[in-house]
């Protein structure tokens, strides 16, 4: 699978800055926005007052500057204390093509090949150095087709070798890692023509939260291509252990998709270098002053 997943750039695999730099950015356009938008409504008011007499309007000027200086400074000062608050959130790299994860990412089968055993009893299923378990909503757990006699081909997908995952209810699923690890992949096949669908076909997505000690780390959501061996990797800066897939698109939860194998990895990645906060906050105030310099000419 290559650009399938709904959402995703078409490459195998891209960075997922949703971390301190991209919030701090929009913040500082916004704040510098405020900024410019103070300013030019004083140069209109320049422009439109030469007219009026000098005194009158130069004292009115020096109040409303200062005004609109307080209002900077205290935007500035908003813009400095949200970088110290911001959370610290993992670099994400989204893949879509199995192949290219586990060479980059180093990530080798965590489960193994799955068990097949039908219903898994107390819908607890222990495989390799993970543990599958219900998320909310979800009902029941299978671990392949063994004593399912309404499973078309004794298989829930053919799609995927072996046995595979499949749930009651909506496919919400948690998956608790024995270590923390860096790279998280899994296979996942969303019929809609194949067989054991079981309800009329829903194109659904998922959101994988990724956490360590019960703390979000990271986020993203995919929509896997349909009737096809599809398969989901992420890499990080910050260790977790813990992912949780949760089924977005409602009302889906009656028909099926299932889950294969699951793949982990213990090498961090790196993320090219960005400017850190301090320096963009930097960069604001010169630019700030630059403009305040400017202006006062
Ligand atoms: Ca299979
Ligand atoms: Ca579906
Ligand atoms: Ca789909």
């Amino acid at each position: 699978m290559t650009d399938s997943v709904v959402g995703l750039p078409p490459l195998g695999n891209y960075c997922n800055r949703i971390n301190r730099f991209r919030d701090f950015a929009s913040l500082a356009r916004y704040v510098l926005g405020k900024y410019r938008a103070s300013t030019d409504g004083d140069a209109r008011n320049t422009r439109s007052g030469r007219k009026v007499q000098d005194g009158c309007l130069s004292g009115n000027r020096r109040a409303e500057g200062s005004n609109k200086m307080k209002t900077f400074q205290r935007s500035l000062l908003g813009l400095m204390l949200a970088t110290a608050s911001l959370p610290s959130l993992a670099d994400l790299s989204v893949f879509t093509e199995k192949s290219t994860f586990l060479a980059q990412s180093g990530a080798t089968s965590a489960s193994g090949p799955l068990a097949d055993i039908g219903k898994v009893a107390g819908n607890i299923l222990a495989a390799g150095s993970v543990t599958v378990t219900l998320g909310s909503g979800a009902t029941e757990l299978f671990s392949g087709t063994g004593g399912v006699a309404a499973a078309v081909n004794q298989d829930w997908t053919a799609r995927l070798p072996g046995a595979d995952i499949a749930i009651s209810g909506p496919e919400n699923l948690e998956i608790a890692l024995m270590d923390p690890v860096f790279s998280f992949g899994f296979d996942i096949v969303e019929p809609e023509f194949d067989p054991n669908l079981n309800a009329p076909f829903v194109d659904s997505s998922f959101t994988v939260t990724l956490s360590l000690g019960g703390v979000s780390v990271g986020s993203f959501s995919f929509n896997p291509d349909n009737d096809t061996a599809a398969f989901v990797g992420v890499w990080t800066d910050s260790p977790f252990d813990r992912v949780s897939i949760v089924e977005t698109t409602a009302p889906s939860f009656g028909e099926n998709e299932f889950f294969g194998q699951f793949f982990s990895g213990t090498v961090a990645f790196q993320p090219p270098p960005i400017p850190e906060p301090g320096t963009w906050a930097m960069l604001a105030g010169g630019l700030a002053l630059l403009a305040m310099t400017r202006r006062r000419r």
